[in-house]
């Protein structure tokens, strides 16, 4: 019998033996105990890119990568996926910048890792695409004459059907997306935005029982909410000292925020509900600090520079304005943080504001619960666009863009009874603990390999 691995294709891949980061973390244990193939690209532009696949670690699977050029990186990657797709995904089409050659870069490069994806992939191997990036890959991948099992997880929301007709070859979007057998999404709120697309763009795509199919193969959209190795991480923030390194006035209330730099991460709108907060408080409160952790990140894109500045601007705003000679209401840190200092940082934390404009899942969210100690809890802010408050219903939800509703939650969060922060706690980690990394690998490979799990047992 032919040899049914697994090939996942993706655009960044871990090149250290033992990565870090939750997405490759996941599917690194997940291609370790099964086996397979890992494919994605070398990062940044290369100059003198190298033809086809290189093998750059064999284990227990074997991971390759692909060059870009530099004109690749700059339309693939910065222009189409992270200056197009990215934006009008995350409802900001007024952000998106549409140039010349961004969606020819996008469709030449899927082409190219299609060619290679199909020379490699026999037919009894599953293929499983990783986000926005290679939407096309299955389409093109059956114009090769691929049969093979294909699924395709997006990390980013699914865009609201009047938001498509913005992008450039948007009425390719359907067949896309229905070339794969399982289209996982992070929420049931992106399955229906996936759904009504369909019935609005392309009905004909839709079968008379309901279901989408293109050349009689049919292709099911299915929410699959991505978690974190949540028992992990408990004992790493269990571990870690940083919350006694960290220097604070006593009793002071620490909240914080962990982001990458993204607009979609609503960071000026948090600041204002923070600088709202501190509005409102009597002279006698002792006020809370905000303590803002945020890497850069695709800074060779424009509305990524924007969006700096005005943060920047915000901050020294609200500093000035509200600040003292030995108490700075905003401490905002521009860089990453290692895993375990992290973890301390949760666990120190009175509160944690998460609130996204627009997000995909948002693990921070899961991070922060499993942090916390049970005893003594911390409260979770959450935006209702992050894909986490689908599951975490026992966070308080606000939404980002009303900065008086952020103040009031985070008074709340504040003066929360013990009692309280317990029993919100203990529901919210039962849905962490229980929706972990392993069950969304085995969630959405169940669903793709079913017929083949039958065969092995
Ligand atoms: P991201 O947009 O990157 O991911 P998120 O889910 O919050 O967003 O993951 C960020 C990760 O980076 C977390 O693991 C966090 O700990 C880490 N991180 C953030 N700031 C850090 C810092 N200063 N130092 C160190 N680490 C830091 C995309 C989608 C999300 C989706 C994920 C996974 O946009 O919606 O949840 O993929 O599917």
């Amino acid at each position: 019998m032919a040899e049914q691995r697994l090939i996942v294709i993706s655009n960044r891949i871990p090149t250290e033996e033992e990565p870090s980061g939750g997405l490759v973390v996941a599917l690194h244990d997940c291609l370790n105990a099964r086996g397979g193939i890992w494919i994605g690209s070398s990062g940044g532009p290369v100059e003198q890119p190298r033809a086809g696949l290189t093998k750059i670690a064999e284990g227990n699977y074997t991971r390759y990568t692909f060059d870009l050029s530099r004109e690749e990186y700059d339309t693939y990657y910065l222009g189409y996926s992270n200056a197009v797709l990215w934006p009008v995904f995350h409802r900001r089409a007024d952000l998106m910048q549409v140039r010349p050659g961004y969606a020819q870069g996008y469709l030449d490069v899927n082409a190219r890792v299609a060619d290679m994806v199909a020379e490699f992939a026999g037919p009894d191997d599953t293929l499983w695409v990783q986000d926005y990036h290679f939407l096309p890959l299955a389409a093109m991948l059956r114009e090769r004459g691929v049969q093979s099992r294909i699924g395709f997880f997006l990390h980013i929301p699914f865009p609201e059907a009047s938001h498509v007709p913005a992008l450039p070859d948007a009425q390719n979007i359907c067949s896309w997306v229905a070339s794969y057998d399982v289209f996982g999404l992070q929420t049931e709120a992106d399955v229906e935005r996936c759904e009504n697309l369909f019935r609005h763009e392309c009905p004909s795509f839709i079968e008379s029982d309901g279901t989408i199919s293109v050349a009689g193969r049919r292709c099911r959209p299915m929410a699959c909410p991505i978690g974190i190795d949540a028992e992990g991480y408990r004992a790493t923030a269990e571990k870690s000292k940083v919350g006694k390194r960290l220097f604070m006035h006593k009793g002071q209330k620490l909240v914080l925020g962990v982001d990458r730099l993204d607009y979609s991460k609503g960071l000026v709108q948090r600041f204002e509900g923070f600088g709202a907060y501190l509005g409102r408080r009597s002279n006698t409160d002792e006020p809370a600090t905000l303590l803002q952790v945020a890497p850069p990140s695709r800074q060779d894109v424009d509305a990524y520079k924007d969006m700096r500045m005005q943060l920047d601007l915000t901050a020294g705003s609200i500093n000035g304005d509200y600040g003292e000679i030995d108490w700075t209401p905003i401490r905002y840190v521009r860089r990453s943080l290692p895993r375990d200092e992290l973890a301390g940082l949760y666990r120190r934390a009175d509160a944690v504001m998460v609130t996204p404009l627009a997000d995909g899942m948002n693990l921070v969210a899961k991070e922060f619960v499993a942090a916390q100690d049970p005893e003594d809890p911390g409260v979770l802010i959450l935006s209702h666009f992050a894909g986490a408050a689908e599951q975490l219903t026992d966070a308080l939800l606000v939404n980002p863009y009303d900065a008086d509703e952020m103040a009031a939650a985070l008074e709340r969060a504040l003066t929360m009874p013990l009692e309280e922060r317990k029993a919100r706690h203990a529901r919210l980690w039962e849905n962490v603990r229980d929706e972990d990394v392993d069950w969304w690998t085995g969630r959405f490979l169940g669903a793709l390999c079913q017929p083949r799990a039958v065969e092995a047992a």
